[in-house]
């Protein structure tokens, strides 16, 4: 009997501690979902249509494709930033919320004659417009050794595609920057090129690759994405390496240790539907591979293209969409840039309150955008970077390419004091 009451008793214990545990499971999670719908109450009104995506956010969950869309579709465009302004701060956390990155770089293109068609290019000049250029060896290190001397860390390196631009033109470049300025890191060769190097020496991506990171690749930049939807290829005559290419190659690099950036075309007659199944593919591709540093928003330019006038050009709006749904939807990408040679310095200040969290680079001279009629300078100086970014809110750190912090800077100089700045770069250019 002693026995039978000792086990009731233990059961009536249990009974009450399990009880006790829920009632405290009941209030933690009554305290959690306090927390979230004050979150959200900061953020936009219980009611907004869109709280339930805010919901989402505040919790760490993924938005889906309709949710993207819905983003899309809504004008609230202070909503939609607060929501990528969030997302950016909890990505980044408490220490480096208020963080924006960039980096003091150059860009160096040794050849504009491309074989391709892409009605939105305009770098890529025909021979008969007498701008075509095809850069020696020599000359690529001229360019870069003026770079050094400046004091950069990265080159990004792209080209057209040619036959003369092959893979052992590339490999010795690669090969002689790195034993003369070993310091810098190359960020080279879209997945365009990596393609059409593999194709013509009739190799594997993979093997292509390799050849390349022996000769000094170190990470790959965004480019040649585009939009993935294939009819708006076909209507931009992009013939070029299709989306499951771009993403093979990209998945490739990324097994072989490289880090690489994505970027998406705005503005060559793509649909909202477009762009959200273009990231989502983005995404898909970084939960197998995970080496995406960086998704980069592009805007069109038309200049000199046969485009002009027959596509409707992005306004203000749909740019800073594509900053702050990026960063909501893409929740594995570490990074979003706001490229100010496309955006505008003046919109891409304002993309940092959207959930960018990079700025680019300072560039030397930028050739694709500027070939089709971007307005933005050639390249900014350090110190006018940092003015941008610490007169937006945030604090300016230079990095370099794999986001290591090399400074943290400061309140940095506006644009007429760092015109003398500016003259000292041209003079040693
Ligand atoms: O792939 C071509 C685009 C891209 C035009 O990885 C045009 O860090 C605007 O990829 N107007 C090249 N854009 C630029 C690029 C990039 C830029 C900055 C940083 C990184 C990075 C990558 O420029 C091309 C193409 O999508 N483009 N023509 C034009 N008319
Ligand atoms: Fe060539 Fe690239 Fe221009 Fe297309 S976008 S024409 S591949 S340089």
């Amino acid at each position: 009997m002693g026995c039978q009451d000792d086990r009731i008793n233990r059961i009536v214990i249990e009974s009450r501690l399990a009880q006790r545990a829920f009632r405290t499971v009941k209030a933690d999670r009554k305290l959690e979902d306090e927390k979230v719908e004050l979150a959200i109450e900061k953020i936009i009104e219980s009611k907004h249509p869109l709280s339930d995506i805010a919901k989402k956010v505040v919790e760490g969950t993924r938005i889906t494709r309709d949710d993207a869309i819905r983003l899309y579709q809504s004008s609230d465009l202070t909503a939609i930033g607060a929501l990528g302004e969030y997302a950016r701060k909890q990505r980044a956390g408490k220490d480096r919320e208020k963080y924006v990155y960039y980096i003091h770089n150059m860009h160096l293109n040794p050849t504009n004659i491309c074989g391709e068609t892409c009605k939105f290019c305009s770098y890529a000049n025909p021979a008969e417009k007498g701008k075509a250029y095809m850069w020696s060896v020599e000359r690529v290190l001229e360019e870069a050794a003026k770079g050094a001397a400046l004091g950069i860390n990265e080159i990004h390196m792209v080209g057209g595609l040619t036959p003369a631009a092959d893979l052992k033109y590339y490999e010795t470049i690669l090969r002689e920057i790195k034993s003369k300025f070993p310091h810098i890191h190359m960020k080279a060769m879209t997945a365009v090129e990596i393609e059409y190097l593999a194709e013509r020496e009739k190799i594997s991506y993979e093997d292509c690759l390799k050849r390349l990171i022996a000769a000094g690749l170190q990470s790959m930049p965004g480019g040649g994405a585009e939009i993935f939807d294939e009819s708006v290829r076909q209507r931009m005559a992009v013939k070029k390496t299709p989306a499951h290419v771009w993403l093979e190659i990209h998945g490739i690099a990324h097994k072989l240790g490289l880090y690489s950036n994505a970027t998406m075309l705005t503005g060559i007659s793509e649909t909202v539907e477009n762009k959200v199944d273009h990231m989502l593919l983005l995404r898909e591709q970084q939960d197998k591979t995970g080496g995406f540093q960086c998704f980069i928003p592009l805007k069109c330019y038309y200049e000199g293209t046969t485009i002009k006038g027959e596509v409707e050009e992005p306004t203000g709006f749909d740019l800073l969409k594509d900053v702050a749904i990026s960063r909501i939807l893409l929740d594995n990408f570490p990074h979003i840039k706001a490229y100010w040679i496309q955006l505008g310095e003046k919109i891409a200040q304002i993309a940092l309150s959207f959930g960018a969290d990079d700025m680019d680079g300072t560039i030397g001279e930028e050739k694709i955008t500027h070939a089709a009629g971007a307005m933005t300078p050639l390249q900014l100086a350090k110190e006018e970077m940092e003015y941008l970014i610490s007169q937006a809110g945030y604090t300016p750190v230079e990095r370099d390419t794999i986001y290591n912090i090399k400074h943290v800077g400061g309140a940095g100089l506006k644009a007429s004091t760092a015109e003398s700045k500016k003259v000292e770069l041209a003079q040693v250019k």
